[in-house]
């Protein structure tokens, strides 16, 4: 096991650097008795009730000040790893935390490890891997939406989900075990019948959370958006356009742009990279060919592909040449340059294009209009489905694997059930399908797996 639950541990638990204030953080069984050792106030810590704050001044072995700080008692169980715990908010910057720190090291707590204060708070059951995980994605949220749907996490929004999941599991069970005691002389309560019905139920539960994954994962990770076209329809102008700033070159000459350009923005509380590539066309030179490759690269990378075309001109056989090289499902159609007048409206200008694009927009890069609705296209493209209630997002590439394989196992375990297959034999599938379910709340996880998801923590969480 990676954790020693007798130490008492302790870190600097906020980010390095210059700040009002910094706090290193105690837990374990000696916390108080650590604190009380380098602490003088006007009071004893270990006889402070929970939740007190205390003024005083943290001092070495050798009576020498290492700061001035605000001591705060969290005694077990109401506590964030549920052990004894003490805070000393000390003041800001880079030295005073890490005296406190050493003086506190030097006084018998050892260093925490990435994590170690959720991993505690996980292995004591305050929290279950799920919402354990949720931390590193509160920490780590890049937009107000998913702050959110991490917040929900970490309050038990998804894990009741899966609660509720594990439990339909054990009634699939339950209701296979009754097929195996039943006697030759019984009546069997409902056969097969109940069972399949059973495992349909449980399906049903796994469908509805993967249904909400790729929003989830979306909204955590970002999406990826390559904006590509013909040589100077107006890509660099719209990426500028997006980013609301000068961020790309724009000229009358096509072929300016040559490497890829990235930039990051928010759309509607989604994480958008947001890629301008070299116009594709039969390069004139070797560096021009080169960029004309890397656009490829990058719309076959990317989440969505905007295809902009030159709506003042309408669409020709260069534009007809790049569509036919991209999918349908992930692109947006943009007609640019309605300023100069539109020749096609969006739905003619994908019709003229052939193939089945069902997102157009029809835009001015250079004067803003139509990037609202753009913006909200780029938007449903990339999550399938409306923002809804945030709670019960799946976001991590680790559970949507774990009910795959939960759905998986169960269809096994229906069609045998179909087949007239032994309960005994249906049992295991089901069992199957717990364990996989387990690992994601972390009734199951394997012991390297845990250490993975923890050291991507950050010390002192
Ligand atoms: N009138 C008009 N001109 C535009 C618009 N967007 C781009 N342009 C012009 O089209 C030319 C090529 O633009 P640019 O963004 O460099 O195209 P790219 O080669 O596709 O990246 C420049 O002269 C832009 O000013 C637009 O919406 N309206
Ligand atoms: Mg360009």
């Amino acid at each position: 096991m990676r954790a020693s639950p007798g130490d008492t541990i302790v870190a600097i638990s906020t980010a390095v650097g210059p700040g009002a204030i910094a706090i290193v953080r105690l837990s374990g069984a000696r916390s108080l008795e650590i604190a009380d050792s380098v602490f003088r106030g006007s009071s004893n810590l270990s006889g402070a009730p929970s939740h007190s704050v205390h003024h005083g001044h943290v001092f070495d072995a050798d009576g020498r000040e290492a700061d001035e700080v605000l001591a705060t008692v969290l005694r077990s169980p109401s506590t964030y790893t549920t052990e004894d715990m003490v805070e000393f908010g000390c003041h800001g910057g880079a030295m005073p935390a890490r005296r406190v720190l050493e003086v506190c090291l030097d006084a018998g707590a050892r260093l925490a490890r990435r994590g170690e204060f959720t991993e505690r708070a996980f292995l004591s059951g305050r929290l279950d891997l799920v919402q354990a995980e949720a931390v590193a994605d509160v920490v780590g949220a890049k937009t107000r939406r998913g702050l959110e749907i991490a917040l929900g996490q970490l309050e038990g929004g998804l894990s009741g989900r899966l609660w509720k999941l594990r439990t339909s599991l054990l009634d699939v069970r339950a209701e296979i075990e009754a097929q195996v005691d039943v006697g030759s002389d019984e009546v069997q309560p409902g056969g097969p019948d109940v069972v399949l019905a059973a495992i349909a139920t449980s399906r049903g539960l796994v469908a509805e959370l993967l249904s909400r994954c790729e929003l989830g994962i979306a909204v955590r990770d970002g999406i990826s958006v390559a904006i590509v076209g013909r040589p100077n329809v107006g890509k660099s102008s719209l990426m500028n356009a997006l980013l609301m700033r000068d961020r790309s070159i724009v000229t009358p000459l096509p072929g300016t742009t040559r490497d890829a350009i990235e930039e990051f923005l928010h759309l509607e509380g989604v994480p958008v990279r947001l890629i301008d590539t070299a116009g594709w066309r039969d390069a004139t030179d070797e560096a021009e060919q080169a960029g004309v490759e890397r656009a490829r690269a990058a719309a076959a990378g990317a989440a969505i592909v905007v295809l902009v075309v030159d709506a003042s001109t309408g669409v020709g056989s260069a534009d007809d040449m790049i569509a036919s090289e991209l999918e349908p499902a992930r692109t947006v159609i943009v007609g640019n340059k309605i300023d100069l007048g539109a020749k096609l409206g969006s739905d003619e200008l994908a019709g003229a294009l052939g193939g089945s694009w069902s997102c157009a927009a029809c835009v001015s890069a250079k004067e803003g209009e139509g990037l609202d609705e753009l913006r909200g296209l780029l938007v449903t493209a990339a999550l399938g489905s409306p923002p809804g209630d945030e709670e019960a997002h799946l976001t991590n590439v680790r559970h949507v694997v774990a009910l795959k394989v939960v759905d998986a196992t169960l269809a096994r375990a229906a069609q045998l059930t179909l087949d007239g297959a032994p309960p005994e034999v249906v049992a295991v599938e089901v069992a199957d399908a717990a364990a996989a379910l387990g690992e994601v709340t972390g009734e199951t996880t394997p012991e390297d797996v845990l250490e993975r998801i923890f050291e991507r923590f950050c010390v002192g969480k």
